[in-house]
C-alpha cells in the first residue's frame, strides 16, 4: 500500500517509522521544508526503549513527485490543515482513504468549510511519541488508535477504512474503528482542556497538576465546563471527562504537555484549537466558561510575549 504522511512531527514521524516496518508498504514523508526532506530521505530513526531502527521512509516536499496514495494520514498541527490540505491535492484520487490526527476541535470546523478531495476520516490517538530531532522519533509507549468517519460514507469507503484498520494492526498498532468518532474527539479533547493549558501557567510536567491544590482545581473546574458544552452539543463523552483527565495525568506526570513544549520552543500554541474552541462553542451555546476564559487568555498573554519579540523574518518552525 502506498502511504503518505502529511507532517513530519512527532506523530506523522511514529506513524511512518511503524508503517514502514512492514516491507509490503511504500511509506512517504511529505515535508514543507524542502532542505529538511532532502537531508533526512530515507533514514527514520525510530527509538523503542533501549533499541534504534532505521526505517527506510522517503521524503520529499513536492506531492507531485510523490503522485496517488491509497492512504494519506494528515499529522499537522491544527493551524495547518487547509494548508497541508491544499498542498498534497495531487496525492488524492477518489478511491485515496484520508485520515486526519489533530488536537482540539478547530480542524473539525476548517474541514467541513473547505472543499475536499475526499470525505475525510478522523483519527484520535493515544500513541506516545516525542520527535528528538527531525528524523529521529522516541516511541512513548503503544496507546489506543481510534479511527472513523463523522458522517455516512457509501459501504466501499466503509470497507476501506476497515483495511486501514488492519494494517494499523499488522505494523503493531492497537486500533479501533469507531462509529461515533466524534465523542472519542471530545473525550481527548477535555483531557487536552485540563492539562495543556495550566502546565503553561504553571510552567510544570503533567504530573504536577495533580499536587498542587490550585491547579487541580482548576483542572476539574475546565473539565467540567467542557462537559457542560459537550452534552449540551449532544456528545456523548464516552468515559468520565474529569477521572480520565485526572489518570492521563498520572499516567503521564513526567511529560512536558505539547502546548508547554510549543512554548519552550517560542512556537504558537495549540490554545485557539482546544481551549478557545471549546471556548468559541460555549459563546454560541450561550455557557459560561469562566474558567476557560481565564486559561485562554493567560496562555494567549505569554505566546504574545514571545511571538512579538521574535526576530523580524523568522518564522517558527512548523513541523
Ligand atoms: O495530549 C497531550 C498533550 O501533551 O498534548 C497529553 C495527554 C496532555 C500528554 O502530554
Amino acid at each position: 500500500m502506498k502511504i503518505v504522511i502529511i507532517g513530519p512531527g512527532a506523530l506523522g514521524s511514529l506513524f511512518a517509522a511503524e508503517l514502514a516496518a512492514r516491507a509490503d508498504n511504500d511509506v512517504w514523508l511529505l515535508d514543507h521544508d524542502a532542505e529538511r526532506a532532502a537531508r533526512i530521505n530515507g533514514k527514520l530513526l525510530l527509538t523503542v526503549g533501549e533499541q534504534e531502527f532505521c526505517r527506510l521512509v522517503s521524503f520529499s516536499a513536492d506531492a507531485t513527485r510523490i503522485g496517488p496514495a491509497d492512504l494519506v494520514l494528515l499529522c499537522v498541527k491544527s493551524r495547518d490543515v487547509a494548508a497541508g490540505i491544499n498542498g498534497s491535492r495531487a496525492l488524492f484520487t477518489p478511491t485515496t482513504i484520508l485520515i486526519t490526527f489533530q488536537n482540539g476541535i478547530s480542524h473539525l470546523d476548517t474541514l467541513a468549510q473547505m472543499k475536499l478531495p475526499v470525505q475525510p476520516a478522523v483519527g484520535v490517538t493515544a500513541m506516545g511519541a516525542t520527535l528528538k530531532a527531525p528524523g529521529h522519533v522516541c516511541h512513548g509507549g503503544h496507546g489506543l488508535t481510534r479511527i472513523g468517519f463523522l458522517s455516512p460514507v457509501p459501504r466501499e469507503k466503509e470497507k476501506q477504512l476497515d483495511r486501514v484498520e488492519d494494517l494499523f494492526r499488522q505494523a503493531g498498532m492497537p486500533t479501533e474503528r469507531v462509529a461515533n468518532i466524534l465523542d472519542f474527539v471530545w473525550a481527548k479533547l477535555l483531557v487536552n482542556v485540563g492539562i495543556n493549558a495550566l502546565t503553561v501557567i504553571y510552567d510544570c510536567p503533567n504530573g504536577d497538576l495533580l499536587v498542587n491544590a490550585e491547579a487541580k482545581a482548576k483542572l476539574v473546574a475546565a473539565v467540567l465546563e467542557g462537559h457542560a458544552v459537550a452534552r449540551a452539543l449532544g456528545i456523548d463523552v464516552p468515559t468520565d471527562p474529569v477521572s480520565q483527565t485526572l489518570t492521563v495525568c498520572e499516567a503521564t506526570a513526567a511529560n512536558i504537555s505539547s502546548m508547554l513544549q510549543d512554548v519552550r520552543r517560542r512556537r504558537p500554541t495549540e490554545i485557539g484549537a482546544i481551549n478557545g474552541a471549546l471556548l468559541d462553542k460555549a459563546r454560541e451555546l450561550g455557557i459560561d466558561v469562566p474558567v476557560n476564559s481565564e486559561l485562554v487568555s493567560r496562555v494567549r498573554q505569554i505566546e504574545d510575549g514571545y511571538l512579538r519579540t521574535a526576530p523580524r523574518g523568522s518564522c517558527p518552525d512548523r513541523l
